[in-house]
């Protein structure tokens, strides 16, 4: 059995990345929570990983971290679930979609944190989030033409699940985006896997001071 090593919930875009991959596939793992920004921190994910990070996903005496080669890994062990798209030239433009999205959007990141439970509407704007916005905006939009949709391949591929914290931050921050997008934000919020999490982030009540420039600790 695998066993997935994730952060907060609320907080961990990263964490969301893999977890949602693996529970709307139907790939069946534990889960292990290590919360953020605390002093055990360090400590406690040096047990799985010395990159010292969220998410990792065990597999036996394996430890695999870094969300993208979690992806290829699971992809790789489960090709029966086509985790990737089928077609060749598909597959090529979902693996630089992901790849932009894991290297780039510095200002979407850095201004409008991933805080699944939070209601910031105009938080963190600003002309280079509207730049990232734009961007991402123009990728699905030509994603979703080409596929047909609902989703950017048409069936739930690991893009969607790149891309689903973006969703999150989109409705956290009450981000303006055209009505196609719009839809296709809300079909990933609506995936059973995005709502489960979503749940578990209510439930939590953690308050991370590096995430939260916008409000005071309760
Ligand atoms: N490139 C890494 C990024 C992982 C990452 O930055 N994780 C954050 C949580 S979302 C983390 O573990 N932060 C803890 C720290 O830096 O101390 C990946 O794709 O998995």
């Amino acid at each position: 059995m695998l066993t997935l090593v994730i952060g907060n919930k609320n907080y961990s875009s990263w964490s969301l990345r893999p977890w949602l991959l693996l529970t709307e596939t139907g790939i069946p793992f534990d889960e292990v929570r290590v919360a953020l920004d605390t002093p055990t921190f360090a400590a406690e994910i040096g047990r799985y990983t010395p990159a010292g990070r969220v998410p990792v996903l065990i597999d036996g005496d394996l430890a695999i971290w870094d969300t993208l080669a979690i992806a290829e890994y699971v992809a790789e062990a489960f090709p029966d679930r086509g985790l990737w798209p089928t077609d060749r030239a598909a597959r090529a433009r979902a693996r630089s979609l992901c790849a932009e999205m894991h290297a780039g959007f510095a200002a979407l990141r850095r201004s409008m944190p991933m805080n699944v439970s939070a209601s910031l509407p105009g938080c963190g704007w600003s002309v280079a989030v509207q730049d990232d916005v734009d961007r991402l905006t123009a990728m699905w939009r030509d994603c979703l033409a080409t596929s047909g949709g609902p989703l950017l391949f048409g069936r739930f591929t690991i893009p969607d699940a790149y891309f689903a914290p973006v969703m999150s931050r989109l409705a956290t921050y009450a981000v303006a985006v055209p009505d196609d997008i719009a839809a296709y934000r809300d079909r990933v919020l609506a995936l059973p896997g995005m709502r489960a999490w979503t749940v578990a982030a209510w439930a939590e009540t953690d308050f991370l001071v590096a995430d939260e420039p916008y409000r005071r600790r309760p």
